[in-house]
């Protein structure tokens, strides 16, 4: 916990583990792995090896959306388990994951099957990496499997990391496509929650950017197949997915920005600054036509909300990424983000990625695998390499996270890792107009009178990124603002007496 000084050097204690026995709002190693990252990519299968209970949160209760073209497959609807009962755990669960592996491919035909570690399996050694070999060869299609049981993190940021890497192993490279765009990108870390990855595919595709692949909203797994032929990659969400804007740079030379199009003045500046990147006139100009014409419309919207909310409180503690993106947000609305904080971000998204060759390794972080990527000779992009650095000479950053603190207000609340007790304490003081979390605070939050506004699944609304996305938003801020119905509603036990029992036990 840090009272920010954006002209100082803070260190915020990230990554490390939960104490036990508080009631933290993270979640495991395999949600990170599963859900986050491959998750939101429909023609993949995503087998699950594990007890039933491992896939209760797998059926789109985050909200990644996805959008088949007339004749595509779409998995996401789909649950996929080997629902381990007591004797695999006593006897091994192999033969029933391969049981499992054919006969989803028997009835569904994918292209690629994805194999998914949940606790017990490393508990007791089943090895998904040989099962995944055994059952390439067998069937012919690419099967790939992750050691992403629960445990193996601190939180589902390990998950990211141990995806990252499969997926840059078993996935990336695999088709060299001729080029179809003049300007190839992709984009890294967008999910596509609520439809926000189709807000930004409209961007593109009006600017003439060409959008090659997404990781992992509206994504499948072929576009992520000859994604090394972009000539940029664009970092949404740096905590999921920098590893592989990473890799794939040292392999390949593609270069990297970070983007944000959560709120219209980023969303302008992100669009600009991939225009800026190609350098092309024609796509300048196209850009400052679609900024133009879009940030009026927000404008219009904002000035009418504005007076209504302006000088508001806002609170949020979100996973890696948000709590620092939707700042942006509440800024244009003129709401004073009081506190914040990531549930298991690292120190590089608070403090910036210039504290990275600083961060100590400790036993948590040596259990993920680190890669060691060379060049690729043959499609190394010498171009994009002298490229690069001509920009640069000019002071066009690369790679430029600075994290959220430089961000954030002199003397606001920076918070890693918050628990129950700490958001109720925090509530008391602070006394905020809109708390932003997920499902596990929501209603804690909402009983202390204080609307609560989820922005992991967007709470049924959205999507809020780039412009149309930002008038959602500013509407919805506007409706949960604008009454106060929380503050006249009183927790029942308040008013009536509470039960009373009593006992007598027969000796
Ligand atoms: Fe990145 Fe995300 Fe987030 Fe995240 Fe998540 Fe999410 Fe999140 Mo929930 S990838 S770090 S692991 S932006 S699922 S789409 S909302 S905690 S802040």
């Amino acid at each position: 916990m840090v009272i920010n000084n954006p002209s100082e050097d803070q260190e915020v204690m990230a990554n490390v583990r939960t104490i036990p026995g508080i009631i933290t709002q993270r979640g495991c190693t395999y949600a990170g792995c599963k859900g986050v990252v491959l998750g939101p990519t429909r023609d993949i299968i995503n087998l699950v090896h594990g007890p039933i209970g491992c896939s209760f949160y797998a059926w789109l209760t985050r909200r990644n959306q996805t959008r088949p073209l007339e004749g595509e497959e779409n998995f996401i609807n789909y649950c996929f388990s080997t629902d381990m009962q007591d004797s695999n755990i006593v006897f091994g669960g192999e033969a029933k994951l391969k049981d499992a592996v054919r006969e989803a491919y028997e009835i569904f035909k994918p292209k690629a099957i994805g194999i998914f570690s949940t606790c017990p399996v490393g508990l007791i050694g089943d090895d998904v990496h040989s099962v995944s070999r055994d059952m390439k060869e067998e069937l012919g299609i690419n099967i790939f499997g992750f050691s992403c049981e629960g445990y193996r993190g601190v939180s589902q940021s390990a998950g990211h990391h141990i995806a990252n890497n499969g997926v840059f192993k078993n996935v990336v490279g695999l088709n060299d496509r001729e080029r179809t765009g003049k300007f190839q990108v992709n984009m890294l870390g967008e999910y596509n929650i609520g439809g926000d990855a189709f807000e930004l595919e409209a961007l593109f595709e009006e600017a003439g950017i060409t959008l090659l692949s997404t990781f992992s909203g509206n994504s499948t797994i072929k576009s992520m197949e000859y994604s090394h032929t972009a000539d940029l990659n664009m970092v949404m969400c740096h905590r999921s997915i920098n590893y592989i804007a990473e890799m794939m740079e040292e392999k390949y030379g593609i270069p990297w920005i970070k983007v944000n199009f959560i709120g219209a003045e980023s969303t302008a500046k992100s669009l600009r600054k991939v225009a800026d990147y190609f350098g092309d006139e024609g796509l300048k100009a196209k850009v400052e036509e679609i900024c133009a014409r879009e940030l009026a419309k927000v404008n219009a919207v904002k000035l009418s909300i504005v007076p209504k909310v302006q000088g508001k409180l806002a609170m949020m503690f979100v996973g890696g990424s948000r709590a620092h993106h939707y700042q942006d947000l509440f800024n244009e609305l003129g709401i004073r983000t009081v506190s914040a904080g990531y549930e298991f971000a690292h120190r590089d998204d608070y403090e910036g990625r210039k504290v990275m060759p600083t961060i100590k390794i400790d036993a948590d972080s040596r259990n993920i695998e680190e890669l060691v990527v060379g060049k690729d000779e043959k499609l190394y992009r010498n171009d994009l390499v002298e490229k690069k650095a001509a920009l640069e000479s000019k002071g066009f950053e690369f790679k430029d996270y600075n994290g959220m603190m430089p961000d954030m207000a002199k003397n606001s609340l920076v918070i890693d890792d918050v628990n129950h007790w700490e958001t109720e304490k925090l509530i008391e003081f602070y006394k905020p107009d809109v708390f932003c979390a997920g499902i596990k605070e929501k209603y804690v939050v909402q009983k202390a009178g204080v609307p609560l506004k989820q922005l992991h699944s967007y709470d049924y609304g959205g999507p809020y990124a780039g412009f149309g996305g930002a008038i959602n938003f500013f509407i919805e801020m506007e409706r949960m603002l604008g009454t106060n119905i929380w503050k006249m509603i009183d927790a029942p036990w308040k008013n009536e007496s509470e039960l009373v029992g009593s006992m007598t036990i027969d000796a």
